[in-house]
């Protein structure tokens, strides 16, 4: 971490969901915000906007904005959102050559320009975006991670807590594996106020926001018509570049490389781990079911063919 006064967050991709977090970054105080993209001079427009607001806001972070690297030089954290995002009808594995050039790219510049920085992949299929990150950067586990669990399992415990009619503050809610169709929320671990649900609510019920969460994605995909979902994964980021940056040790599901954990060895799928200044501290182990262990399996092994696919 910098001695800088404040830290100096670097977000790679200023569209719906890296715009949408530099905003958030900025309005919390959190950090400086380089915000990088493609697009000629469009972050440096919605860096200058976002900044033209501090005055109001009343914050004094900086906001750049920039077509390329030289200002992300010492980044303390980098969040990689560049590429494409689903169109309706499109699955997040479509996505999965033209991103893993783009994102490839962006971690080279990465590795270069930001060699201490924890790195927040956030590009989809996520979870073989984030292994071709660690890959290309060379920066170990520990500090390459995938943004994917906090989002899925805020929309399962905003189902629970709309199904329950409780405060979504009393709900934590818990989802494992690839952030895909096949991930894995888990009722047993899904808790109102340290109750699990499994004693709240019928099985019915649960299997049906179980499935709700699964394509949770696909309906706001569906919903809007071009694009996917940006506030709450750019709020989901945010919760984990707040860990990281405070040094908070949170517990959060992120998308980790295991090894051995789970029964699963080199494949990078979410788990919960404890969320720290170094990134990830420490996986949590939690004792599953056969057919969640099944599941968690199934999951990876969708990771493990994209992966393939790509030849890292
Ligand atoms: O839970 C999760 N992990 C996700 C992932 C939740 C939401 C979105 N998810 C994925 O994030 C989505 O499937 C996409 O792959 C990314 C970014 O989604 P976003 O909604 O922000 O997409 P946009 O609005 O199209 O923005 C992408 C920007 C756009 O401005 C491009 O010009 C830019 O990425 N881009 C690049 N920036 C820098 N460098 C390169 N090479 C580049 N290529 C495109």
């Amino acid at each position: 971490m910098s001695t800088r006064f404040r830290p100096k967050i670097t977000v790679v991709g200023a569209g719906n969901v890296g715009a949408t977090l530099a905003h958030r970054i900025a309005d919390s105080g959190l950090g400086d915000v380089i915000l990088v993209d493609v697009v000629p001079n469009m972050p440096l427009g919605k860096a200058l906007d976002l900044e033209e607001a501090s005055p109001v806001v009343g914050t004094d972070c900086r906001l750049i904005g920039s077509n390329d690297y030289g200002p992300i030089e010492g980044s303390d954290l980098v969040v990689i959102t560049a590429g494409l995002a689903r169109k309706p009808g499109m699955s997040r594995d479509d996505l999965l050559m033209k991103n893993a050039e783009i994102v490839g790219g962006v971690a080279e510049h990465v590795k270069n320009r930001a060699p201490n920085a924890v790195v927040i992949v956030v590009s989809n299929p996520l979870d073989v975006m984030t292994q071709l990150t660690e890959s290309v950067t060379g920066f170990g586990k520990k500090r390459v991670l995938g943004m994917a669990g906090v989002l899925d399992q805020a929309r399962f415990a905003l189902f629970i807590a709309r199904e329950l009619g409780v405060s979504v503050q009393d709900v934590r809610a818990m989802v494992l594996g690839g952030h895909g169709d096949d991930m894995v929320p888990l009722p047993r671990y899904s808790t109102v106020s340290g109750i699990p649900i499994t004693d709240l609510m019928p099985k019915d019920k649960i299997d049906a926001l179980i499935k709700r969460t699964r394509e949770g994605g696909a309906e706001i995909v569906a919903l809007l018509g071009t694009g996917s979902a940006f506030y709450a994964p750019a709020a989901s980021i945010l919760a984990m570049t707040r860990a990281v940056l405070r040094d908070e040790r949170r517990i959060l599901p992120c998308c980790t490389r295991l090894e051995g954990e789970y029964g699963l060895r080199g494949v990078y799928v979410g788990v919960p781990v404890v969320l720290g200044a170094g990134g990830v501290e420490k996986i949590i182990e939690l004792k599953l079911l056969p057919e969640e262990t099944k599941s968690l399996q199934t999951s990876a092994d969708h990771v493990r063919e994209s992966v393939k696919k790509l030849g890292i």
